[in-house]
């Protein structure tokens, strides 16, 4: 793997350092404001006193850290395929180039020894689970990686219930920041319960260190920190275009990897970009929180 000097130096001297997710960029975010928001994310980063590390595969080479031409590349480049746990080894022996989701960015990141990573929403259990069994590799991923990562819960175009069941069954430690609902990605709240609340990054980082210290098996630490209250998206002008989304998504018969980017897209479109701004409202403050827990973890 390829580590940025930046990168590597804060690693090998005990200094914060954040992961960040690439799909966001290449696949989840409207072209050319992924870009602008990309250098913002890394920008956010480091006023909070951490290094960031943008996660990508750049001609068969994981990359933990991108330079300005290769965050371009993620955000402009056709070509730039998704990639998820299970499609790092034919795009590294193949020589190709992707954006990773969570679960390989997840992956990538605790193989660098990087223990805090930021992203907008996890991937999940989609709807009508029963006939298509679409359930993201994220799940899996986290369940078996340490590694906290900070999210605004689950995207909302899943099945949020049945997602909190997987991860309970998986194992997989939640926490609400600031709050006992899990939140609801686009909205503060999914309505449904969390049962540990924490108020503090220094919260979070003792969390952290007991899952250590107990030995508990490794898995994820989920962070769900809600958007703000004054940008979330108006829930009842969520619920509608939602519902309409995923009438056009069966419509049209998308599935698989194509689904989640095809919703998120939906969204912006039909919410004349308010689906947008509530989504990077939560990123930023994701991205944010994520370096605080990084300095207090000391890691
Ligand atoms: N969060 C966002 N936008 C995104 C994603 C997360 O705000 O586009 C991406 C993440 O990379 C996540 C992926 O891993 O969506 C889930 O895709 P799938 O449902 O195909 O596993
Ligand atoms: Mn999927």
């Amino acid at each position: 793997m390829h580590l940025t000097d930046e990168v590597r130096d804060a690693l090998a001297d005990r200094r914060p350092v954040v992961a960040l997710e690439s799909t966001i960029i290449a696949h989840g975010l409207p072209r050319p404001r992924n870009l602008e928001v990309a250098a913002e994310l890394e920008d956010i980063v480091r006023s909070a006193g951490a290094v960031p590390a943008t996660v990508a595969v750049l001609d068969g080479i994981p990359h933990a850290g991108l330079g300005g031409a290769q965050l371009e590349r993620i955000a402009s480049d056709d070509t730039v395929r998704k990639l998820t746990v299970r499609d790092l080894a034919p795009a590294a022996a193949l020589g190709a180039s992707g954006a990773t989701t969570v679960a390989a960015t997840a992956f990538l990141a605790a193989r660098a020894g990087i223990g805090v990573f930021a992203t907008g929403g996890l991937g999940g259990v989609h709807r009508r689970w029963t006939e298509a069994q679409d359930e993201s590799a994220d799940l899996r991923l986290l369940a078996e990686t340490r590694i906290a990562v900070v999210c605004a819960g689950v995207k909302s175009i899943l099945d949020v219930p049945a997602t909190l069941q997987r991860l309970e069954t998986l194992g997989v430690t939640v926490l609400g920041y600031g709050t006992a609902e899990f939140p609801g990605f686009y909205l503060r709240t999914s309505g449904e319960p969390v049962e540990w609340t924490v108020r503090t990054p220094a919260e979070v980082a003792a969390v952290l260190g007991a899952q250590r210290d107990l030995g508990v098996p490794p898995s994820a630490v989920i962070v769900a920190n809600p958007v703000p209250a004054a940008e979330q998206l108006d829930p009842v002008v969520h619920d509608a275009v939602l519902a309409d989304a995923l009438r056009e998504a069966d419509r049209r018969g998308v599935r698989g990897q194509a689904i989640t980017p095809f919703l998120l897209g939906y969204l912006t479109e039909h919410t004349r970009g308010a689906s947008l701004e509530a989504n990077l409202a939560a990123v930023r403050g994701n991205v944010r929180l994520a370096a605080e827990i990084a300095v207090h973890s000391g890691a």
